[in-house]
């Protein structure tokens, strides 16, 4: 059967990937609605489904639908979600932002991982991109040798922003390569990007970590089923690229671990490609990875400061890997074990 899909916040840079994902992958689309503030309402949007007019978003239109993406920030998030998926007559309800991550009772999924966790449910969140993309690598190795530990530092992409950052990235490289200003106009992020890296993404909390850096440790934890007090330590640092995430992550785990198993699984893990052939200088960078579907791996060795340990790099497009394609496949999924059925035609 086909779908009445809804998207709120399709203009921005994350909702712009669903719809592009949504016909990538020739999602069963009957009717795509798109919603938005009074701002963009009315606009039109091409796209594969059809010339598509931005409505004003109410609870009640998109109750109409299937399943609505929510594209938007947590506020609007908290504000309407459960509006809009409660009752059987609601909508699927998939969030892309951390409003509802952390509540209990609410699957926090990457689809390769814990789809299960969508059985019966109305309301998903979508993790942050940062967990989601380290993640692919993690899993396929944890399932092997059993994560006891893990530390992240991560170099994001200014598209973590949205188009906002990407704009002030870019602005800010071409004013001070033209000479016009000595150093770059910062706005949207704590300090100038180009030709800088900002270990501050997020606010800070009481422990010294930014709330980004937690989302990683708390994220993890949910996703993979492990322990409230898991050890999982993150660093989270802004750097001037545009629109994918990299990550550098040490692996403890409980049994010993052999890279060429740890290679092999990786090969065949869903949604992973490894990029690791260093006699050719192959390895993950964002150059190759962004816009890709798969998130690279590679520079895989065994760790010489910990028993057990694993390095790698990890790189993914944080606005699909990261947001857009993670959400897609999820309602992929909640087709393909019924937790999203098509209304009955009225
Ligand atoms: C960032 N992961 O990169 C956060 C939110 N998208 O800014």
């Amino acid at each position: 059967s086909s779908f009445n899909v809804g998207i709120v916040g399709a203009t921005g840079a994350v909702g712009k990937e669903i719809v592009g994902v949504l016909e990538k992958r020739s999602f069963p689309v009957g009717a795509l609605r798109i919603f938005g503030s009074e701002r963009s309402a009315g606009k039109e949007v091409d796209t594969k489904f059809g010339r598509v007019t931005v409505e004003l978003f109410s609870e009640s239109s998109a109750r109409e639908c299937d399943v609505v993406f929510l594209a938007v920030d947590g506020d609007f998030s908290l504000k309407h979600a459960e509006a809009i998926c409660e009752g059987n007559d609601g909508a699927v309800v998939i969030d892309n932002s951390s409003a509802f991550r952390y509540k209990e009772g609410i699957p926090l999924v990457v689809p390769e991982i814990n789809s299960d966790a969508t059985k019966g449910k109305k309301l998903i969140a979508n993790p942050n991109c940062t967990t989601a993309i380290g993640l692919m690598a993690i899993w396929p190795l944890h399932k092997l040798f059993g994560l006891k530990k893990m530390v992240m530092s991560t170099y994001q992409a200014a598209s973590g922003a949205g188009q906002p950052g990407m704009d002030e990235l870019m602005e800010g490289t071409r004013s001070v390569l033209s000479g016009e200003r000595e150093v770059a106009e910062n706005k949207i992020f704590a300090h100038p990007l180009p030709f800088n890296v900002i270990p501050h993404i997020d606010k800070f909390q009481e422990n010294g970590y930014t709330k980004e850096e937690m989302k990683v440790t708390w994220e993890t934890r949910k996703i993979c089923g492990l322990p409230d007090d898991f050890p999982v330590s993150c660093t989270a640092v802004r750097i001037p690229t545009s629109r994918a995430h990299s990550e550098s992550i040490v692996a403890i785990f409980d049994k010993p671990v052999d890279v060429a198993l740890a290679r092999k699984a990786l090969e065949e893990a869903p949604g992973v490609k490894l990029v690791d052939d260093i006699a050719n200088l192959k390895y993950p960078m964002p150059l190759t990875a962004t816009g890709q579907y798969d998130v690279e791996v590679g520079r895989l060795r065994k760790n010489i400061a910990f028993d057990n340990a694993l390095e790698f790099f990890v790189v993914g497009d944080q606005l699909l890997r990261g947001a857009a394609l993670n959400a897609v496949v999820v309602a992929e999924k909640m087709v393909e074990n019924g937790a999203l059925k098509a209304k009955a035609v009225v």
